[in-house]
């Protein structure tokens, strides 16, 4: 559909009603999230194996930035229906800036819970910047999950996690947005773990897609944790999640079950990736291709390259990398893990030193 002034694209609720549940069009709050670019490898791909097709879904793009825009959106368009005044959330970062920003856009309240010292700069500022009241806590993601459910047990407001079913419908439109460019679905979804929302929210997705005519295959759904952050590969919960990745630092993760059915249905794997893996995709991805996603983001990356290695791709195989996050989230990390910039005088000879013509 070609898109102009009087025809834009109106957001995932309005463009995918009749996969979503039902909202009163007066009760939407979008920020016309959504529509992202499906990115062709173009450098990285040649690693691969011959005839192998390697797309990302760049969530970077985002109104915040971040993946968490398309849940959000359906989250807090339900609690004005319903008529909800405040919302509340543990965030690791990205969902607190998505909360924040699309309270803002409604006129409610937002309270967001999070790891003091340990969340990415970019994110917190969002977080201060939306007006809403940041409650740093002294402790991880876990310990500040904990409380959001046992305050939503007592007090009358909405919870925006993702165990909010209505944020699982929203992330789901992302599947459906790789579907319709590719007029089917890949070979390989290759996506990062934290919580384990996305994970469940694209194979739901697909599996509605599939069920409605819209493809006809369905994809192995690969996801990643980071070495000091997996529970679900472990089998147990990580009492102090470490990984230079902060937006995955989680160590029981909500939405842990229906992670573990993704995979099992989907004939998938959830494995791990150490912080070495991660910062080398991570650093692949904005030198090679010059997209700069968060670390986190570069968990899928990396799981790519460790499967790879194990010559796991064949010649005809698609496969689709979400990268989660847009990397201006994290600026230390970027500053931490790239090349120094070079200082010289103010003269032309000392610059031409330095230029390797
Ligand atoms: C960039 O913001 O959990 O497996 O509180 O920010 O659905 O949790 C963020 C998670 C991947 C993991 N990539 O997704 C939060 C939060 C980025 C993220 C994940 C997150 P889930």
């Amino acid at each position: 559909m070609v898109r102009t002034a009087k025809n834009p694209w109106r957001g995932v609720i309005s463009e995918f009603r009749d996969f979503l549940p039902e909202v009163k069009e007066d009760s939407i709050v979008t920020l016309q999230e959504g529509n992202t670019p499906l990115l062709k490898s173009i450098n990285i791909t040649s690693m691969l194996g011959k005839g192998v097709t390697l797309l990302f879904k760049y969530e970077g793009l985002n109104p915040t930035a971040s993946f968490k825009d398309r849940g959000m959106t359906m989250a807090v368009s339900k609690a004005r229906e319903d008529g909800s005044k405040a919302i509340i959330c543990a965030s690791t970062g990205n969902t607190s800036a998505s909360a924040t920003a699309y309270a803002a856009r409604a006129g409610m309240k937002a309270y967001v819970l999070i790891p003091k010292g340990n969340i990415a700069l970019g994110k917190l500022s969002q977080a201060m910047m939306h007006g809403a009241k940041v409650i740093q806590i002294e402790g991880n993601f876990d310990n500040a999950l904990a409380i959001v459910r046992e305050i939503a047990e007592k007090y009358p407001i909405t919870v925006v996690n993702s165990i909010n079913p209505y944020r699982i419908e929203g992330q789901k439109t992302a599947a459906f947005e790789i579907c319709q460019v590719l007029g089917q679905a890949p070979s390989y979804h290759f996506i990062p773990v934290g919580n384990a929302g996305n994970i469940t929210a694209y194979w739901k997705g697909y599996k509605e897609f599939h069920k409605a005519g819209s493809i006809s295959n369905l994809p192995r759904m690969m996801g990643f944790q980071a070495e000091g952050a997996a529970p679900i590969v472990l089998g147990h919960p990580v009492d102090e999640p470490k990984t230079v990745a902060s937006a995955i630092r989680i160590g029981n993760p909500a939405n842990w079950e229906d992670a573990l059915k993704a995979r099992d249905e989907s004939d998938g794997l959830i494995d791990m990736v150490s912080d070495k893996e991660i910062i080398e995709a991570y650093r692949l991805l904005a030198i090679n291709e010059g997209i700069f996603c968060e670390p986190a983001s570069a968990a899928s990356m990396a799981g790519v390259l460790k499967i790879s290695k194990e010559g796991f791709f064949k010649e005809g195989d698609t496969i689709v990398c979400t990268l989660t996050g847009h990397g201006l989230k994290d600026p230390d990390t970027a500053i931490e893990t790239s090349e120094k910039p070079i200082t010289v005088k103010p003269r032309t000879e000392d610059v031409i030193k330095l230029l390797e013509i």
